[in-house]
Order: C-alpha cells, then structure tokens, then sequence
C-alpha cells in the first residue's frame, strides 16, 4: 500500500485546472481532473495494525476540525524542485491558520500511529503535471503566465486517506477510509 492523506478540490476547480494550457513537451505527463487532490501527509506503507490506528486518528482528527476555518483558495504556480530541475508542476494554496492545525493535527495522529515525524515544512500544492524527462525552455515563460492564478475560496468538508494504485495505465487513487471535517 502506498496511503496518503489528501483532501479533493471542488470539481469544477479540478476541471478549470485540468484545461490550462501545460508548457509544450515531449516529457510533460498531465495529472487528470478526477485525480487532483491536495496531499496534507504522505504515508507510504503500512503494517494492518498501523493502518487501524490511521483511521482511528483519523475520526478524531475529524471531530477537532469541525472549529477550523477550513477555508483555502487555489493562488499561483510553482515547479519542484526547482526550475532548472523541475519535476512537479502545481497550483498553489493560499491557506489559514485553521488549515495548518489540521495538517498538523493529522501529522500528530500519524506520529501517535507509530510512524517517524515528518520533515517540519509542509507545502499544500496540486499537482497539475509531471515531467519524466527534461523540462520545457518555455516554463519560465509560462510560470510567469499563470503567476496571478487565482481561484474562488472553498472550504474543505472531507479528509480521505487515499490509496496510490499503480498500473501501467499510471496511478489512481483509492479511498480507503475517509471523514467529513
Ligand atoms: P505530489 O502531488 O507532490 O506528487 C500520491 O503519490 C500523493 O502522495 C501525491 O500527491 C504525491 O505528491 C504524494 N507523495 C508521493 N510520494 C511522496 C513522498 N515521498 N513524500 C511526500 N509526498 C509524497
């Protein structure tokens, strides 16, 4: 199993997403509508018992949230890790104060399950495209293009704790258990 914490952007954002012109290039792969989420903790492998201990967590992770401001909006783009070497292409998020306690809340029920602390920065980003090879001499360019994105405000309602299915068809993702917040 390859689990992550993600939360789903509001579908017809994921679509408007979806239909940006991507920098033209052989090595560009972009990432479809239904799978852009916003991942809050990679998890990777688990024992049965962990994995029990993760949904657990999750539940109560869910009942604190419900005092949050949940509130986030898509602003701007950015590459990882950087132009020259760039990989992930991604929409920022511009977020509050309520949106780090829940990621941090999800990252304490993590380290409760028994999983090592993650590293301490936290980067909320869709991934709108991967490069399998070198990036296009246009991303420069087309970072400057779409550095005003901006989309309308939404709130987060639900948490999933996704499973990353890899196929020759590339990877989807499967809800293993999730919680309105
Ligand atoms: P990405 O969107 O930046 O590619 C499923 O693979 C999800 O988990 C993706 O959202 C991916 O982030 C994230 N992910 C995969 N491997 C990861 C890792 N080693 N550390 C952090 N996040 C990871």
């Amino acid at each position: 199993m390859r689990l992550f914490f993600a939360f789903d952007l509001p579908s017809n954002q994921a679509h408007r997403l979806a239909e940006l012109t991507l920098p033209p290039s052989a090595s560009v792969r972009p990432v479809a509508a239904e799978r852009m989420h916003v991942t809050l903790r990679f998890v990777g492998d688990v024992t049965p018992e962990r994995l029990d201990r993760l949904v657990d967590g999750l539940g109560r992770v869910a009942r604190l949230a419900a005092a949050e401001d949940r509130r986030v909006r898509i602003d701007g783009v950015g590459v990882f890790p950087g132009l020259r070497r760039a990989r992930v292409l991604w929409a920022g998020l511009r977020i509050r104060e309520g949106l780090v306690a829940l990621q941090g809340a999800i990252e304490s029920a993590c380290v409760a399950s028994g999983l090592p602390a993650d590293g301490p920065e936290w980067h909320p980003h869709v991934t709108l495209a991967r490069f399998s090879g070198a990036p296009p001499p246009e991303l420069g360019a087309w970072l400057d293009r779409y550095a005003d994105l901006e989309m309308e405000p939404f709130e987060i309602d639900r948490v999933t704790l996704y499973d990353s299915v890899t196929s020759t068809a590339g990877p989807s993702y499967r809800p293993v258990a999730s919680a309105n917040v």
